[in-house]
């Protein structure tokens, strides 16, 4: 059986000119960063690389040892490659410079180096999500790039994509022409496409929502997850079933094997706060890839893809999955 895998699935996309040839080697790289991240974090106890380090990101979270560890390995490929301009990252508070000995590129990556991360001394899939941009135009400028280069809607991602590290190890990419799924093959090292054409199927029984915030949610989600829980005989008619695996990527490849709505909508924990998961690294590629794959992406009131970041960090509400359920979210929030 001919085997198709990453490698040559990017050599044909650039072929029929629909990959240029540097962002083909940047998700190469990218690839083959997640493969390392794999390794490390199959290693678990074994490798002395659970637990904390002791530290704090700029959102405040407690840094794991694998969350540095990952971060560090996608810096460490990416930064000499030529294809990048800079990088930025959940566990950094700034953008990452190339460093002046290696040269710089036309692309800007973005990442979450190992979502999930609490869930990693339980032994729970977690993963990295990618999210990769143009520079903009710099008028020749060489300093230090700044954050503002970063903060461009969605629409503007040429490729987003995340690695689950599970049972089996995935990559699943777009590049705003469907979604495709690649497993990894230990004993070769490569990532074979397995999942050609991805579809989120339309209308789903399953939700993803951490229940144990609902005394904190606003009347919309109250509505919406009240009629879930009524099943057949509330005004949607059907019972529904609840996966929270409480690591995004996890939750995101159930909706995009199976179908389902994954919701994490704001509260009033933190008022100031739109909500818990972050705009850049985590929803925009999540929504580029749900979008691809049929479905739909919103923060309730407006398509994630089409909000204009306003820093780095940025945090922002999240309902995406099967087009159903998440249109009824969009319209209970209108209403
Ligand atoms: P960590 O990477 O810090 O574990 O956060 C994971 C996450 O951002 C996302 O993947 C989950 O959906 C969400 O947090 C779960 O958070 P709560 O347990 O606070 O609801």
């Amino acid at each position: 059986m001919s085997r198709v895998t990453l490698s040559r699935y990017l050599i044909e996309q650039t072929r029929c000119n629909h990959t240029p040839a540097d962002l083909r080697f940047l998700i190469e790289v990218v690839a083959r960063a997640c493969k390392e991240i794999s390794h490390q974090v199959s290693k678990g106890a074994l490798g002395g690389v659970l637990g904390s380090m002791g530290t704090e990101n700029v959102q405040g979270e407690v840094q794991k040892k694998l969350d540095v560890i990952s971060n560090e390995i996608l810096l460490e490929a990416n930064e000499w490659g030529g294809h990048l301009a800079g990088m930025a990252s959940e566990e950094m508070d700034n953008a990452y410079q190339i460093p002046g000995k290696y040269p710089k590129g036309a692309y800007l990556l973005v990442f979450d180096p190992l979502d999930g991360s609490s869930n990693i001394d339980v032994n729970v899939s977690v993963g990295t999500i990618f999210s990769v941009l143009r520079c903009p135009d710099r008028n020749g400028d060489e300093g230090d790039l700044g954050e503002e280069a970063f903060l461009q809607p969605g629409t503007e991602q040429v490729a987003a994509g995340y690695a689950i590290y599970g049972p089996q190890t995935m990559l699943m990419l777009t590049l705003g022409d469907g979604v495709k799924g690649f497993t990894l093959d230990r004993e070769l090292g490569s990532f074979v496409l397995t999942h050609d054409n991805i579809k989120v199927p339309e209308s789903t029984k399953e939700f993803a929502i951490n229940m144990s915030n609902q005394r904190h949610w606003e009347a919309p989600v109250q509505r919406y997850v009240s009629e879930l829980l009524a099943g057949e005989t509330g005004p949607l008619g059907k019972n529904y079933n609840m996966r929270w695996v409480a690591a995004m990527v996890a939750d995101v490849h159930r909706i995009l094997t199976r179908g389902g709505v994954f919701m994490y909508p704001r509260d009033s924990r933190e008022p100031e706060k739109p909500g818990k998961l972050r705009l850049m690294y985590e929803a925009n590629p999540m929504s580029m890839i749900i979008e691809q794959a049929g479905g739909v992406a919103t923060d309730g009131n407006q398509r994630i893809l089409d909000i204009q970041p306003t820093s780095l960090h940025q945090r922002v509400a999240v309902f995406l999955g099967s087009k159903e359920e998440v249109l009824r979210i969009s319209a209970y929030h209108r209403e």
